[in-house]
Formats: C-alpha cells, structure tokens, sequence
C-alpha cells in the first residue's frame, strides 16, 4: 500500500473514532472543519498525490473520492446539513421558540374606532400633511400675522422659501386642512382628517408638544349649528356606547362664527359632579362652529352660497377618557409595561 493510500486509511480511522463519539451540533461542525476543511487533514493528505506513482494514481484519487464522500454523508446526516436529508440531527419534539406578538398602540385602536364611525356618518377621512405653510395654518383660516389667536397655538417654524416664498409651519392644528382641502374641491364636502399637531408650549400632563387632532367639516348648501350638533351627538354616543346628552357654550376661534365650546355630561356621574368633571358635572370636550365667510371666500366659493360647520378635538384626550388614562406623555414616552397593557 503506498503511503498515499495509508494517510488516508489512517484519516478515516481517525475520522470514524471521533465520529462515535461526537454528539452535539459544534462536534460534528468541528468534525466537519478538521477534516473536510480548506486546511482539513484530507485537502492536506490530497496535496501529496502527486507523488504517488502515475500507475496507481487514479485509484488513489478515488479511494480518496470515497473517503471524502462517505465521510460528509455521516456529518451532513447528523447535522441536517447541505447535502444531508435534514433530519438526522432535527428534533420534531423540540418545544419551538416562541414568538412575541406585537399589538396596536391606543392610538391606533382609537383612530380606526373613529374613522369607522365616521365613514359610516358619510365622512372622508384623510390624514393631510403636517408640514404646512403659514398661509393654510393661519392666514387663511382668519389670523392674519400680528393676530394674537397666534401666540395660543405657537409652533415650530421651518424657515424656507418655498410655495409662494412662505415659511413652512409644522401644523399647530388639523385645522390648516380646511382651505388646502375647499381649494382642490366644491360642495358638498364632509371631510374628517385625523393627525399629528405641534405646538410650542411647556409639556403636563395633559400638554404634548406634539399631539393628535380630528378636525371634521361640512360644507353645503343650508347646514346649519344643528346639523353640527346633531353629528357630534351621534359621534359621542357610538364612541362610548351611551345615550349622550351635549351643550354649546360661547367659544373664540377666529375660523369660525359663531363658535362655540361642545361640552357632554359626565358619564362618570350622571352631572351630578365629580372628579373626573371638575365637579361641574360637564366635561369640556371641543370647540366647533359655523365656517367664517372669509374663510369660505379664501377657498374661492360663490358668496353667500355655501355655509358649513367644523369641530375640532383632540385625539389623544379621547383617548385618555376612553382607557382612563390619567398623563398624555404615557403615549410616546416609550415605557413598555404602559404600552403592553391594551
Ligand atoms: C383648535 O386647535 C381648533 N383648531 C379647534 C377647532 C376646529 C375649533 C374647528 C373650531 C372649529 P384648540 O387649541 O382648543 O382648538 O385645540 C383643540 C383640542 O386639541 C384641545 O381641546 C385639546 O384636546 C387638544 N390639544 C390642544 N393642545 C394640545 C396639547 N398641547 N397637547 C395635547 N392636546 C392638545
């Protein structure tokens, strides 16, 4: 036997020792590199055949053929490897690894509820953009620059010239939808949009910096202040599946007039007062109104055509209410045991 042939004899003696022995996943990987390995003992034992005499080499090289072959059917079989049936080493019984599930965030749970509700009234929801220009978040919504409705809703300004040479705002409101909107379209329009908001104030408990606002309007012929309360009515009572009772009181928004506060009784006690009212036995829930006539202008409608009313609230107050959720800044303050709660 040359001593080609006993290299290889040797290697697969040794092969076939260690092989019993091994029984995890890392030995036969091991196994796997020592001996069938770039550097393994059988390419280093091949690097010799050259030697062997002309006459008996092409039996040498497929005695090693062999070798080789039979040994990677033993690790591939025993590690479901590549060339293996991929069973040897799988255990079936083997409890699987279990997979966490994520969940919607209350947000997300609201707004679908709310979008649901008020598709089914014969609204469109949209989103709108949260980047905006001075124009659509104020001017055309009557707060001329110097107005002092714009130091309570402050925002962030984002110095560029873009449309119209104007800086851009991050939206203070939903509210900036409402032109952008009444250009691009004519009555009848009954449009919901839902989103984020900015504004530039001190953060509590009921204060974000950025929040989430539904602004809803209706433009058409003929509406009026109890079409506006009679949608909002019904909206409440499918949001907390009770029969709701809602009052007006007099409230400033320079978009609209009149304007007013939408406050319902407190479910909580009955109006009797509480806690959760303040003790008034109302709870404040938004301001609305009829759309001012410049504001209709500013979309270019007819005069004296078209009225409509709007509302807006805000999103995350809602859903504070709903989950009874005492501070807004659990939202987005990234606490995990808040979060896996709904
Ligand atoms: C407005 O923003 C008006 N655009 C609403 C409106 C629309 C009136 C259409 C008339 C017609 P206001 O600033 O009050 O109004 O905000 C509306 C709601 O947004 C508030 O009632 C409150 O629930 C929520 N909100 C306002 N600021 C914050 C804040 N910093 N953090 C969390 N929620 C806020």
């Amino acid at each position: 036997m040359s001593t080609f042939n006993q290299d290889l004899e040797q290697i697969k003696n040794n092969f076939e020792q260690e092989f019993e022995k091994a029984s995890s996943q890392t030995d036969f990987e091991n196994l796997k590199n020592k001996y069938l390995g770039r550097k393994g003992s059988l390419a280093e034992v091949m690097k010799k055949i050259g030697s062997v005499p002309a006459s008996e080499r092409g039996a040498a090289g497929k005695l090693a053929n062999e070798v080789k072959t039979s040994m990677t059917a033993k690790i591939s079989q025993k590690s479901g490897g590549e060339s293996g049936d991929g069973q040897g080493f799988f255990d079936l019984t083997e409890p699987g690894k279990a997979q966490k599930m994520g969940h919607p965030h209350p947000y997300t749970l609201v707004r679908d509820e709310v979008t649901d509700i008020f598709r089914s009234m014969g609204f469109e929801v949209l989103d709108g953009e949260e980047v905006t220009t001075d124009y659509y978040c104020f001017e055309s919504l009557n707060i001329p620059k110097g107005h002092p409705a714009r130091d309570a809703w402050d925002t962030f300004y984002i110095k560029q010239q873009r449309k119209k040479n104007e800086d851009l705002v991050l939206r203070t409101h939903t509210s900036s939808m409402q032109v952008a909107v009444m250009e691009e379209e004519e009555p009848p329009l009954r449009k919901v949009v839902i989103g984020r908001c900015f504004r530039n104030e001190a953060t509590d408990a009921s204060h974000e910096h950025s929040f989430n606002q539904i602004e809803g309007f209706v433009v058409d012929e003929n509406i009026s202040v109890a079409n506006l309360v009679s949608t909002l009515k019904q909206f409440l009572q499918a949001l907390f599946k009770a029969e709701m009772e809602v009052r007006l009181r007099p409230g400033f928004f320079p978009f609209v007039e009149p304007g007013y506060e939408l406050d319902f009784k407190c479910l909580n006690c009955k109006g009797e007062g509480c806690k959760v009212c303040k003790h008034s036995g109302w709870v404040e829930f938004l301001g609305c109104g009829m759309i001012h006539p410049k504001v209709l202008n500013f979309a270019g409608y007819p005069k004296g055509k078209y009225t409509g009313y709007a509302f807006g609230m805000g999103f995350d107050r809602i859903t504070m209410m709903k989950y009874k959720i005492d501070d807004i800044r659990l939202f987005n303050g990234g606490d995990l045991r808040f979060i896996h709660q709904f």
